[in-house]
C-alpha cells in the first residue's frame, strides 16, 4: 500500500471491530495502548506541574502566603507521587515503548499482547487508587513520597491508601518489563540482530531488566507500611525494636535503580534522534548500548549514596561514594558519544532536536551536582536542602521531561499521520528552557546558601532568589503550555505528515503513516542497521 492510501485509510485508526471508548480500552494493539498511556501520562504531568506552581506561590514570599503548613505537606507529597510514579516512571517506556518498540523490532505486536492490556488496566487503576486517597480517609498524605517511617507509620492522613495504589502501579510496571525483555528476545525480524537494534529499543531492554528485578522490592516495603501501621508489627518502629533505618535502605533498593527507569529510556530517546538531525551514523552505538547495560548494573549497587547521614560506618559510605562515582562513567560515555555524532554533521534544529540538544545539557548539569551529592564529604553539606531538588530536577525534569517531549515531536506525527507547526514548538521551547534554568538553578544556589528542602517557611535571607525561582515556573509553564497546546492542535488539525520527512533509517520509518493495524503489509527482512542512512536508501 502507498503512503498515501494509508493515509486515506487512516491506518490503526481505523480499525474494524468495536467502535467507541471500546475499541480503546479493550484494545491489545500496543500502538492504541501506547496512546492511552500517553493520555494519562500527560494528563498526570499537567496535574502535578500545576501541583508545583502552587508549592512555588507559597514560597514566594516568606512567611505564610496561599496555604496552610499542612496543605503545603499534602501539596509537595502529591507533586512528587503523582509526577514520579503516575509521570516519570511509566512516561517513555509506556507510552513511547508500546508505540514505538514493536515497529523498531519489526514485530507485529508485543509478545503479550493481553498482558500489556491489563498492565494498562492496572496502571489506570493503580491511578485512581493514588487519587482516591486524596480526598478520603484523613485526607491527602503528608509524608512526602519517599513515604519515610517512623512519621509514614503514625501520621493520620491516608498513607495506606495511597502507598497501595503505588503498589498496584508497581505490577503494572513489572509486566511491562517482562513483556519487553520477551518481545525483545523472541519478535525480532529475520535480520534484526542484537547489533541492529535501535537505540531507543536497547534502552528499553536495560529498563526492563531493572523494572522486572527492583521493582518487586519497593512493593514489599510498602506493604510492610500499611502492616506496621494496621498491625503494629514494628519492623522499623524502634520504640518496638524495630529499626527505621532499614526502610531507608529497603526503600531506596529500589528508588534509586527507579531514577534509571526514569532515565534510560530518555535516554534512548536522544540516541534515535541526535543521529537522523545529524545526518551522520551514530557514534559508538555499541558502547552507548552497552553502556545502558552498565548503567542498570551499576545503578542497583548505589542506593546508600541517599543515606550518607542516616547513620552507617566510614567504610559502608567509602564503598557507597565510590560505587556511585562508577555509574557517572557509562552516563559520561553515552553523552561524548552523542556530541561525536554530531561533529561535522549536517544538523537541522528543529523540535525534536532543540529537545535533544536541551536533554544533553540539562542531564550533564544534573548529573554533574550528582557528583557533589556523591561525593560524601560535600553531600553532607547540601544534603537534604534545596540543592537535591534542583538537582534532580535537571536530570529528571531537565532530563527526562525534554526527552518526552523531544519524543511526542519526533513519533507523535508517525502515528497521527499530521503534524505541529514548528514556530510556536520552538517558542514553546525557549520558553521552556529559559525557564527551567531561572528555577532550578535559583534552587541549587538557595541549596549551597543553606536554604532546606521541603519547609514550609525560610528565613528573610532566601526572600530575593525564591521569589525569582517563583518567576521562572511561571515561565516555565507558559512555555509547557504552548508546548501541549501547539502538539494536541497540531496533531488533530495540523498539515499531513507523511513518508519519512525527518529521514530516519529505523524501521519504524519504512512503513506506512499511520501505521496499519498490524504494522507491517508484508514481513519484513532488516539488511541494515538502524543507523545506516545509504542502507535505508534517504537521500
Ligand atoms: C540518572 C538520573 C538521576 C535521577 C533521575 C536522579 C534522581 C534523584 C532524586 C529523585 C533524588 C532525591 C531523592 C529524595 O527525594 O531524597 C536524588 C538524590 C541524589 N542523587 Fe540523583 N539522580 C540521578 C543521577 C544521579 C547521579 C549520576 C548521581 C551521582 C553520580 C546522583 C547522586 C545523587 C545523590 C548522592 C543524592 C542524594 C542527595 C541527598 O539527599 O543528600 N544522582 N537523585
Ligand atoms: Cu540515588
Amino acid at each position: 500500500m502507498s503512503q498515501e492510501s494509508a493515509m486515506a485509510e487512516g491506518g490503526f485508526w481505523r480499525d474494524t471491530g468495536r467502535t467507541g471508548i471500546g475499541a480503546w480500552i479493550f484494545s491489545t494493539d500496543h500502538k492504541r495502548i501506547g496512546l492511552m498511556y500517553l493520555y494519562c501520562v500527560l494528563g498526570f504531568f499537567l496535574v502535578g506541574a500545576f501541583l508545583g506552581l502552587l508549592i512555588r506561590l507559597e514560597l514566594m514570599a516568606p512567611g505564610p502566603t496561599i496555604m496552610t503548613a499542612q496543605t503545603y505537606n499534602a501539596m509537595f507529597t502529591v507533586h512528587g507521587v503523582v509526577m514520579i510514579f503516575l509521570f516519570i516512571i511509566p512516561g517513555i517506556p509506556a507510552s513511547f515503548g508500546n508505540l514505538v518498540l514493536p515497529i523498531q523490532l519489526g514485530a507485529r505486536d508485543v509478545a503479550f499482547p493481553r498482558v500489556n492490556l491489563f498492565s494498562w488496566w492496572l496502571y489506570a487503576i493503580g491511578a485512581v487508587i493514588v487519587l482516591t486517597s486524596l480526598f478520603t480517609g484523613g485526607g491527602a498524605p503528608d509524608t512526602g513520597w519517599t513515604f519515610y517511617v517512623p512519621f509514614s507509620a503514625r501520621t493520620t492522613t491516608n498513607v495506606s491508601l495511597a502507598v497501595f495504589g503505588v503498589f498496584v502501579l508497581g505490577f503494572s510496571s513489572i509486566l511491562t518489563g517482562i513483556n519487553f525483555i520477551t518481545t525483545i528476545h523472541r519478535m525480532r525480524a529475520p535480520g534484526m540482530t542484537w547489533t541492529r537494534i535501535p537505540l531507543f529499543t536497547w534502552s528499553l531492554y536495560a529498563t526492563a531488566w531493572v523494572q522486572v528485578l527492583a521493582t518487586p522490592i519497593i512493593a514489599i516495603t510498602l506493604l510492610l507500611v500499611v502492616t506496621e501501621r494496621i498491625l503494629g508489627l514494628g519492623l522499623f518502629d524502634p520504640t518496638r525494636g524495630g529499626d527505621p533505618v532499614m526502610y531507608q535502605h529497603m526503600f531506596w533498593i529500589y528508588s534509586h535503580p527507579a531514577v534509571y527507569i526514569m532515565i534510560l529510556p530518555g535516554m534512548g530517546v536522544i540516541s534515535d534522534i541526535i543521529p537522523v538531525f545529524s545526518r551522520k551514523p551514530i557514534f559508538g552505538y555499541k558502547m552507548i548500548a552497552f553502556s545502558s547495560l552498565a548503567i542498570a548494573a551499576a545503578g542497583s549497587a548505589v542506593w546508600g549514596h541517599h543515606m550518607y547521614t542516616s547513620g552507617m560506618s566510614d567504610l559502608g559510605v567509602l564503598v557507597f561514594s565510590f560505587l556511585t562515582f562508577i555509574v557517572a562513567i557509562p552516563s559520561a560515555i553515552k553523552v561524548f558519544n552523542w556530541v561525536s555524532t554530531m561533529y561535522k554533521g549536517s544538523i537541522s534544529l528543529e523540535a525534536p532536536m532543540l529537545f535533544a540538544l536541551s536533554f544533553i545539557l540539562l542531564f550533564s548539569i544534573g548529573g554533574l551536582s550528582g557528583l557533589i551529592l556523591g561525593a560524601a564529604a560535600t553531600d553532607i553539606h547540601v544534603h537534604d536542602t534545596h540543592f537535591v531538588v534542583g538537582h534532580f530536577h535537571y536530570v529528571m525534569f531537565g532530563g527526562t521531561g525534554f526527552a518526552f517531549f523531544a519524543a511526542a515531536h519526533y513519533w507523535l506525527p508517525k502515528y497521527f499521520g499530521r503534524r505541529y507547526q514548528e514556530k510556536p514548538a520552538i517558542i514553546g521551547w525557549v520558553l521552556m528552557f529559559i525557564g527551567f534554568n531561572i528555577l532550578y538553578f535559583t534552587m541549587q544556589v538557595l541549596g549551597m546558601e543553606g536554604m532546606p528542602r521541603r519547609y514550609y517557611d525560610y528565613l528573610p535571607e532566601f526572600a530575593r532568589l525564591n521569589f525569582v525561582a517563583t518567576v521562572g515556573s511561571w515561565i516555565m509553564l507558559a512555555g509547557v503550555a504552548i508546548v501541549v497546546w501547539n502538539l494536541w492542535r497540531g496533531l488533530f488539525k495540523g498539515e499531513p505528515f507523511i513518508g519519512n520527512p525527518w529521514g530516519g533509517a529505523s524501521l519504524e520509518w519504512s512503513i506506512a503513516t499511520p501505521p496499519p493495524t498490524e504494522n507491517f503489509e508484508e514481513d519484513p527482512v532488516v539488511s541494515h542497521g538502524p543507523y545506516d542512512f545509504k542502507g535505508a536508501g534517504v537521500p
